[in-house]
């Protein structure tokens, strides 16, 4: 890109206008800080210094799947030795704890356990419900969606109903990895597809619902595939307006069967955050999840125009199978006190972002 380009992109930028698969590339040939500037000068005018977090409990009650993607070290049929799968009584054990520790939502996203059943996984949200009513329940990425229509016959209508029923307040993101054709049937083929999952959440938006969306990257994808991953959810939301919050997850890389990846370095990983909020004009939230980015880069991403961290967690199995630093999850004096110490204004948010705490 001649300077006289990189000029007329960064004014584009700055007038707010709407950016193309090839301009959005482009975006990743700026250097950082000016990246860095063009992203934060966004985020400040939506938020700011406010940073977003939740106390929250990420429940994940099985691990024994009947979908083999190559990056995933939790699942017990590909290297993880230990196959569990929770009974309802255990799963609400862990809510009722979470809410006595102060979380305001349970995160649950399973395997994709043939065995378990369909009442295994819908009961088990109205077990919670149930019992904590107020709790708000976030589970069942698309790909678990997809699963149970495979499995038990039913239309993603049928499922997403379910859920409702069921007491599921919202979706995750979880399980778009990269929506390229050829890049996901070598990462996960055979599970949901990108048209699938892109219907599955308008479907869901279209009950009234919201939902997250994630994006795997850092392994065998491009920087274009990226920015068509970004484009595929931001047409989506044009037509909806029900997403969120968008995730760039940061593949991790020990005891799967994904190699030959190109690890990005925290560069990489900040401009994917900028990009993000350049790109995704229509989407609210960008968030830096701690856990795959690491604590202390999801606090610089404050800077590249994320304005949310996740939450507190508790306890997380999907990426600390794979090398994060997340089991154990977040204190929540720790996670309040290293926002501030960045100059930014922690504040607790429910799932739906409604403020509930904002610390000065
Ligand atoms: O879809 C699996 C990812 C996701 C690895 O909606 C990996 O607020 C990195 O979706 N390295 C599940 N990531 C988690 C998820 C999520 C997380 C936080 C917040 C939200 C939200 C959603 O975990 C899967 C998959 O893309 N994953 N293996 C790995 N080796």
């Amino acid at each position: 890109m001649t300077e006289l380009q990189k000029e007329a992109l960064i004014e584009k930028v700055k007038r707010r206008e709407r950016l193309s698969q090839e301009e959005g590339e482009a975006l990743y040939d700026l250097d950082l800080y000016t990246l860095g500037d063009l992203a934060d000068a966004i985020r400040k005018e939506k938020y700011g210094t406010k940073s977003y977090f939740n106390i929250n409990r990420h429940l994940n009650p099985t691990n024994v799947c009947a979908d083999v993607c190559k990056f995933c070290a939790y699942s017990a049929t590909r290297k993880n030795p230990n196959p569990y799968t929770m009974s309802h009584e255990e799963m609400l054990e862990i809510a009722t704890n979470a809410v006595k520790n102060g979380a305001k939502e349970i995160h649950i996203v399973s395997a994709h356990n043939p065995d378990a059943g369909l009442e295994w996984y819908m009961g088990s949200f109205k077990k919670i419900k149930e019992a904590h009513p107020q709790l708000h329940v976030k589970a069942m990425t698309a790909a678990e969606v997809d699963f149970l229509h495979r499995e038990y016959g039913l239309s993603y209508d049928e499922v997403l109903d379910l859920m409702i029923e069921s007491g599921v307040d919202s979706m995750p993101g979880g399980g778009a990895e990269i929506f390229d054709e050829e890049v996901r049937e070598y990462l996960c083929k055979g599970k949901v597809t990108s048209d699938q999952w892109l219907q599955i959440h308008q479907k869901w938006h279209e009950r009234g619902r919201e939902s997250n969306a994630t994006m795997l990257f850092g392994h065998v994808e491009t920087r274009a595939h990226r920015i068509d991953h970004m484009i595929r959810l931001r047409d989506l939301q044009d037509k909806t307006g029900g997403f969120n919050a968008f995730i760039p997850l940061v593949y991790q890389r020990e005891n799967n069967y994904l190699k030959g990846c190109n690890f990005p370095t925290g560069q990489e990983i900040l401009k994917t955050y900028a990009i993000s909020r350049i790109m995704l004009d229509n989407i609210p939230h960008i968030k830096a999840y701690w856990v795959t980015a690491s604590i202390n880069l999801a606090l610089i991403a404050q800077e590249f125009g994320a304005d949310d961290l996740d939450g507190t967690i508790e306890k997380e199995s999907i990426q600390s199978a794979a090398g994060a630093k997340s089991a154990k999850g977040m204190q929540l004096e720790e996670f309040i006190s290293m926002i501030k110490n960045t100059g930014f204004t922690p504040v607790e948010r429910d799932s739906l972002y409604k403020e509930l705490k904002v610390y000065e």
